[in-house]
C-alpha cells in the first residue's frame, strides 16, 4: 500500500545514496516506523546534502516494503563537521581515563572545537574503574578548573550512570564524540537496553581503539530524546577565528566578564602583548597560546596565498 500525503521524518542513518528515516508521528518520531529512502531525483544533491539528524519531508511512502522518497529538507539548526551531524543540542566529549591514556591537549582540542559550535558542551570520563578514587577526584578537580564538571562513569557500577541517563533524557539530541576505544558505543549499549552495537577492546600494544564504529547513527532514548554514536576520531579539526578563541576558554572570559580585566589594546590576544592584563597562570594557557600561534601561521599563510 502506498500513501502519498507527505510526512515529516528524521534521518537516523546514511549509507551511500540511502537514508534511514524515522517517521514523525504527531508530536514524536517513532522508531518502529522506519523507512529506507532515496532522495527525489529533482533535488540537486550537491546543493543540498542531507545528514543524519536532518528533518526531511518524505512521500511515496510504501508501508509494505518500508520504502519512501525524500522530497525536501527542513531548515537545520546547526551542522557539526567531522562527523557531519545536523540539529544537535548537546555535545558530550567522551574520553577514557585510561586505555587509551588521557591526553590533555587532545581533550582540550575536542572541547574547544565543540565550544565553537555554540552548543551545550559537557565532558564525560569513562573507565573510572581503571583508576583509584584519588586519581578520579584529581581529574574532576582539574577539569573543574577548566570550567567543566566532568561526568565520571564506570562500567562496573551502573548506579554511577543513572543520573547521567536522566540528564540525557531531558536533552533533545546529544552526541558522544571522542577518540576510538574510549567506550562511546559501550555507553550507548548501556543506555539503550537491547541494543548490542559492536564494541571492541583497545589494541594490546599501543592501547588505541580499533575504529569499531564506522557510521554516524542516531538512536531514540525516549519519545523526544535522541543520542548519536559516532566513529572515534583522534584529532578534532579546529576552524576557529583566533579572535574568537578567547571566548571559548572559561578561564579567560571569566576574567574579562566577571572580573572586568582590561588590556591596553581592545583586540589583545593575551599573548605577550604589551599592556596585557590577563592572569596567565592557569593550566590551559599553554594550549590557548599554541592554538593561537598555529592558527596565526595558517592565517598569515592563507593571506599570502
Ligand atoms: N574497564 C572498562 N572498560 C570499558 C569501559 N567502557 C568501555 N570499556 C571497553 O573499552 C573498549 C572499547 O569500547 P567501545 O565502546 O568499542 O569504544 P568506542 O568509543 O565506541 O570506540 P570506536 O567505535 O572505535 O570509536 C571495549 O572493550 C569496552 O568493553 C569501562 O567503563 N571500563
Ligand atoms: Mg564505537
Ligand atoms: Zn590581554
Amino acid at each position: 500500500m502506498k500513501i502519498n500525503n507527505k510526512h515529516l521524518g528524521l534521518v537516523t542513518k546514511k549509507f551511500n545514496d540511502f537514508f534511514l528515516v524515522d517517521l514523525k508521528n504527531q508530536e514524536n518520531f517513532v522508531n518502529s516506523e522506519r523507512f529506507l529512502c532515496k532522495v527525489r531525483k529533482s533535488i540537486n544533491f550537491k546543493d543540498q546534502l542531507i545528514y543524519v539528524g536532518d528533518e526531511v519531508v518524505i512521500d511515496n511512502i510504501d508501508l509494505k516494503s518500508k520504502r519512501a522518497v525524500i522530497k525536501s529538507l527542513k531548515k537545520r539548526k546547526n551542522l557539526l563537521i567531522r562527523p557531519s551531524v545536523a540539529n544537535i543540542s548537546d555535545i558530550y566529549i567522551t574520553f577514557s581515563v585510561a586505555e587509551p591514556e588521557l591526553n590533555l591537549s587532545q581533550v582540550n582540542r575536542f572541547l574547544i572545537s565543540a565550544e565553537s559550535m555554540g552548543l551545550e558542551v559537557s565532558l564525560v570520563l569513562t573507565k573510572c574503574d581503571l583508576i583509584s578514587d584519588k586519581r578520579r577526584s584529581f581529574l574532576v578537580d582539574k577539569f573543574g578548573k577548566w570550567g567543566y564538571q566532568a561526568i565520571t562513569l564506570n562500567l562496573q557500577k551502573s548506579n554511577y550512570f543513572k543520573n547521567f541517563l536522566v540528564e540525557l533524557k531531558q536533552k533533545e539530541c546529544s552526541i558522544f564524540m571522542g577518540p576510538s576505544g574510549v567506550g562511546k558505543t559501550t555507553l550507548l549499549n548501556m543506555i539503550i537496553p537491547g541494543l548490542q552495537n559492536s564494541t571492541a577492546p583497545v589494541s594490546n600494544k599501543i592501547k588505541r581503539g580499533k575504529n569499531t564504529t564506522r557510521n554516524v547513527e542516531l538512536f531514540s532514548i525516549s519519545n523526544q530524546s535522541y543520542i548519536v554514536d559516532t566513529p572515534g576520531f583522534n584529532m578534532q579539526p579546529l576552524e576557529v577565528d583566533i579572535r574568537v578563541l578567547q571566548n571559548l576558554y572559561s578561564e579567560i572570559y571569566k576574567q574579562v566578564i566577571d572580573e572586568g580585566i582590561k588590556c591596553k589594546f581592545r583586540n589583545c590576544l593575551h599573548l605577550n602583548d604589551e599592556g596585557c592584563n590577563l592572569n596567565k597562570s592557569f593550566e590551559r594557557y599553554s594550549f590557548y597560546k599554541e592554538m593561537i600561534e598555529s592558527s596565526k601561521s595558517h592565517y598569515y599563510q592563507n593571506q599570502a596565498d
